[in-house]
């Protein structure tokens, strides 16, 4: 038996979802987590202040009694943001990011940003102010192969914005090839990654090799194994830009096992498991902390989080369900295709 103490992590990109969705997941976040940065991408998106607002006491509400759960609210990007209502919801501390989704890039981006000329006014009054950019990189120019949608995106919208907007902090969130550790790596300032836990686990045979198997279905898509080597190697590299951000995305399993299945993989329950197996496996244990905990805390200049959680490996391989049962009907749970002997002990 081997235990190691971190301290509390959090989740830099999370879906929690609404009604009994929100109430079916947010105790496996709310276990292990303090804080989460919650995603926008409601139908419909939370797009104004008052919307993060009402979303945010939802979440509290769904919070089990006994655990201690604080969501850090973003807001939706659309061509129409106003860019009063972002400054005063950063001024109030009920938001700590703005997302930008390209229109139809992911699940529920249809309200997206098609010209960022027309989000221009919003990015330079939090670039002015200091409010950080959640970034879902990838093009969706229909002619781009979905391989390299993030190379592009990069090349085309990112480093413009960036040369644009140098003072704009932006978080390029799940990263998910090797041109995006690259691009970070090269940058000296305002710019940080998050890195989701199946990307440091799948590479594109999980989906394709054998059937096709849509719980490995993720946006961005899973890439080659060389680029899922460059993530391994950023997050357990120490690297204060690159943290965790789960990218958790349940969806009911009709949803996903059907002709056009759903894009996301529900992750929460078990990411701290296999998260301690990739580390272990890169000799990097004592990295973990730095990765799950203080990162991500040190880029959107908040606190870590003065609690504590300890991860024991176990003798036997520890068991999750293969689903989650919620309101809304059951969630498949990321299976890492390895057996998980670490597991959360105390939180
Ligand atoms: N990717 N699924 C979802 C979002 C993300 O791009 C993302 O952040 C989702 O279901 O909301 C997914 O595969
Ligand atoms: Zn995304
Ligand atoms: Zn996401």
């Amino acid at each position: 038996m081997q235990d190691l103490v971190i301290r509390r992590p959090d989740d830099w990109h999370l879906h929690l979802r609404d009604g009994g969705m929100l109430r079916g997941v947010i105790a496996d976040t709310s276990r292990h987590f303090a804080r989460a940065i919650v995603m926008p991408n409601l139908v419909p998106p939370v797009v104004t202040i008052a919307d993060a607002a009402a979303y945010r006491e939802r979440i509290l509400a769904a919070v089990p009694a006994g655990d201690r759960f604080e969501p850090l609210m973003t807001l939706y990007l659309t061509e129409g943001t106003d860019p009063d209502d972002v400054e005063a919801g950063f001024r109030s501390g009920l938001v700590k990011a703005v997302k930008l989704y390209p229109a139809g890039a992911t699940t529920n981006s249809s309200s997206g940003v098609r010209d960022i000329a027309k989000a221009m006014p919003v990015l330079e009054r939090m670039a002015e102010i200091g409010l950080p950019l959640c970034v879902h990189g990838e093009v969706t120019t229909p002619d781009v192969d979905i391989f390299d949608r993030e190379a592009v995106f990069i090349e085309t919208v990112l480093d413009p914005l960036r040369r644009r907007l140098p003072d704009l902090r932006i978080t390029m969130e799940h990263v998910t090839t090797k041109d995006g550790v690259d691009y970070i790596k090269e940058q000296a300032a305002n710019l940080a990654g998050s890195i989701t836990t199946h990307h440091l686990i799948i590479n594109r045979n999980a989906i394709l090799v054998g059937g096709i198997k849509p719980h490995y279905y993720c946006l961005p898509v899973a890439k080659r194994e060389s680029h899922r080597l460059a993530l391994r190697a950023a997050a357990t590299s120490g690297d204060v830009r690159f943290f965790l951000g789960t990218d958790s995305a349940p969806h009911v399993d009709p949803l996903k096992e059907c002709a056009c299945g759903c894009a996301g993989i529900y992750t929460s329950i078990n990411t701290l498991s296999c998260l301690a197996h990739v580390f272990e496996e890169e000799g990097a244990l004592d990295r973990l902390e730095a990765f799950a905990s203080l990162n991500g805390p040190a880029w959107y200049g908040l606190p870590v989080n003065a609690e504590t959680i300890t991860l024991r490996k176990h003798a036997e391989p520890v068991r999750y369900p293969a689903k989650v049962e919620t309101e809304a009907g059951p969630v498949t749970v990321f299976d890492p295709m390895f057996p998980l002997y670490w597991a959360v002990v105390q939180s």
